[in-house]
């Protein structure tokens, strides 16, 4: 079945949105304090699709060893996994761009991943200052990117975003042939 890995910096709100996504408040575990999610998980969604809920990048308090370790894993599992449709970056939308995030896109770009940019926690701040960080990190993106990827503003608080994310997904379910067995004669 198709699915959809959610990733993005630590705390950024990735089982949040998931959660709101799926209109299921405990499914994917949250918490205040970074470095909560640790494995890949899996959530099915109306018996056809998945929602990947991943760890998150940059978390500062882990060790360098850990890092390598979160890097490997999770490059290998966006790299090799068929069934992956599309990469769902979430961008703390508070902040200017942080250049964490902005190499995370210049590697999924390089490998020629599919991906598009979701923007957390709007509820936090004025839509002004929301649409001042979007613009300065699509610039910031455009020193690397012909075509900037579709994106779409959220809030788990609020669900804002939150129809728009789920068409989004609806569209890219209907294009997804499943990889047939070659039959050898
Ligand atoms: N106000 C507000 N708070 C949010 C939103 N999304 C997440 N949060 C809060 O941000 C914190 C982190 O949320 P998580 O969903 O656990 O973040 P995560 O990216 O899954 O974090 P890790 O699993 O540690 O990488 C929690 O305290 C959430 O309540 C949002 O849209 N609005
Ligand atoms: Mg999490």
């Amino acid at each position: 079945m198709a699915e959809y890995a959610f990733i993005g910096r630590s705390n950024v709100g990735k089982s949040s949105l998931i959660n709101m996504l799926a209109a299921r408040k405990g499914l994917a575990k949250t918490s205040q304090t970074p470095g909560k999610t640790q494995l890949i998980n899996h959530f099915l969604i109306n018996d056809s699709w998945y929602i990947v809920d991943l760890p998150g990048y940059g978390y500062a308090r882990a060790s360098k060893s850990k890092k390598a370790d979160w890097d490997k894993f999770i490059h290998t599992y966006l790299d090799k996994r068929e069934s992956l449709q599309c990469v769902m970056v979430l961008i703390d939308s508070r902040l200017e761009p942080q250049k964490i995030d902005l190499e995370f896109c210049n590697w999924l770009g390089e490998k020629g991943l599919s991906f598009v940019l979701i923007f957390t926690k709007a509820d936090k701040q004025s839509g002004l200052k929301t649409d001042q960080n979007i613009a300065k990190f699509k610039k910031a993106l455009s020193t690397s990117f012909e075509e900037i990827p579709a994106y779409f503003i959220t809030s788990a608080e609020t669900q804002t975003g939150r129809e728009n994310v789920l068409s989004f997904i609806e569209e890219v379910n209907q294009q997804f042939e499943i990889p047939r067995p070659t039959v050898l004669s």
